[in-house]
């Protein structure tokens, strides 16, 4: 087994802009990463399966809905915090930080920001333990970028509500205790749904033959005639804004989280580089080799200045829609570069187990397009500067 001799690398010491809370939460959530989740995340990836076992340390080291009120079983923590954790998850594998983020941003979020004071009374504290998961229904087999086109819906059936549809690629649906489920009422308005395993006509089939993510579980949301207790509706939003608007929160955490690949592969490259010897000195002193670690560490810093920006605009909820999406897009995209550029690095040894690249690299092609692929982004961008929509 390979030991996890990850360190993380500050070459515009950004650690000076951190907070002493802040490293520790670092520090706190790289060991638990290196003990508990290093020695396993190659077999799980290999077998295709969730370490379920690992949620509770999940709970404790505060990744399941950090910036929650504490009131709630949160951490009360800021949007930087929240940004640090999802990179040092990520930083191991993105599968780790998609289960996180799911339960964080896309169910907790929106319970927290819709629900009414019972649903979070309900739900909350058990989320942010991990005694409870979650998982978010918006995609649908024929409505992946394009959500507002939803079928699934409900009509009201007297003292419940009757739900019907499917939603397809949903992260944690196959271990989910709850689904968040956004789907049109008879009007054609967008409502979220918070739907219970168990409930007489619900099920989640897995989806298998994931060549990417492979440690993260994958399903379907499947609604036959649902019987949906009225108090379950989210009552504070409807419309597609509703979901789009946890997205953002989302969207928000891969920006912070893709960094994290991206310094695993620039660290264990650098490491080989500096190790592996050819034509009798080390493979870093070829100027081709160091030319690539040179554009790798450049790239990578100018997101992390990117990325801190955005955090402190988060924090003052002043970040915007197209601002979060250029960050997703733009470093889920350099963590793609600088892992193919550091599997070249490791020559043949790049491509097996023993190093993380390939993982990681195979991870970030789901990464790329799920929350918004790359060219929906690009247009969320030219949609912000021109005044113009491509989507209409
Ligand atoms: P558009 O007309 O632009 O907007 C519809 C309504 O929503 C409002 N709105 C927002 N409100 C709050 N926050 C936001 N971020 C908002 N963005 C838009 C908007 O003002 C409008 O309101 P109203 O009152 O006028 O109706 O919508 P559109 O249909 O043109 O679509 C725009 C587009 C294409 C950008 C959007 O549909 C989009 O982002 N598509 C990509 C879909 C996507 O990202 N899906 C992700 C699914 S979840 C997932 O992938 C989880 S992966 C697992 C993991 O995270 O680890
Ligand atoms: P499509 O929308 O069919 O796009 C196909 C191609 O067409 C893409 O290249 C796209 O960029 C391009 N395209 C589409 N529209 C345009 C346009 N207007 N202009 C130019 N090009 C365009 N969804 C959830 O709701 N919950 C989850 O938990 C979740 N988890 C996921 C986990 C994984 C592993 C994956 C792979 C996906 C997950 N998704 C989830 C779904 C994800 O959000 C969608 O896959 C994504 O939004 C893209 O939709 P699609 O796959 O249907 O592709």
């Amino acid at each position: 087994m390979r030991t996890d001799q990850y360190q993380g690398h500050d070459y515009y010491l950004m650690d000076e802009l951190l907070s002493e809370e802040h490293k520790l939460i670092r520090e706190t959530a790289r060991a638990w990463v290196k003990k508990e989740m290093s020695p396993i995340i190659e077999e799980h990836y290999e077998k295709a399966t969730f370490p379920m076992h690992i949620l509770p340390g999940l709970g404790e080291i505060g990744a399941f809905g950090p910036y929650i009120p504490e009131e709630y079983g949160g951490a009360g923590l800021d949007q930087i915090s929240y940004g640090i954790l999802m990179q040092e998850l990520e930083r191991c594998d993105s599968g780790l930080r998609s289960t996180a983020s799911v339960q964080s941003s896309l169910v907790m979020f929106p319970i927290w920001k819709y629900g009414s004071e019972e649903q979070r009374k309900k739900y909350l504290p058990k989320l942010a333990t991990g005694e409870m998961m979650g998982c978010f229904g918006l995609t649908e087999p024929d409505h992946g970028s394009n959500p507002g086109g939803m079928i699934t819906n409900y009509k009201d059936a007297g003292d419940h509500y009757l739900l019907n549809g499917a939603k397809m690629w949903i992260s944690n649906s196959p271990f989910a205790h709850i689904a968040v489920v956004w789907a049109k009422n008879e009007e054609g308005r967008i409502h979220g749904l918070i739907v219970e395993r168990g409930m007489e006509g619900f099920s989640t089939p897995e989806t298998h033959g994931k060549l990417s993510l492979r440690a993260s579980a994958t399903g379907e949301l499947v609604f036959d005639n649902v019987k949906v207790p009225k108090e379950n509706l989210l009552p504070g939003r409807s419309g597609l804004g509703a979901p789009l608007s946890c997205l953002d929160s989302a969207r928000y955490g891969i920006a912070w989280g893709a960094i994290g690949a991206a310094l695993d592969c620039y660290d264990s490259a650098l490491r080989y580089a500096r190790e592996r010897k050819q034509f009798g000195k080390p493979i870093g002193a070829f100027q081709l080799q160091q030319k690539k670690l040179a554009e790798m560490i450049t790239e990578i810093t100018k997101a992390q200045l990117l990325t801190f920006r955005l955090g402190q605009l988060k924090n003052e909820g002043r970040a915007t829609t197209a601002q979060i999406s250029m960050a997703k897009r733009n470093n889920v995209d350099m963590a793609l570069k600088v892992a193919r550029e550091a599997r070249q690095i490791h020559g043949g040894m790049g491509i097996t187990n023993e190093y993380p690249i390939m993982r990681h690299m195979a991870n970030l092609e789901s990464v790329v397009t799920y929350e918004g692929t790359h060219d929906i982004h690009l247009l969320i961008t030219g949609m912000d500067i021109t005044g113009e929509s491509a989507f209409k």
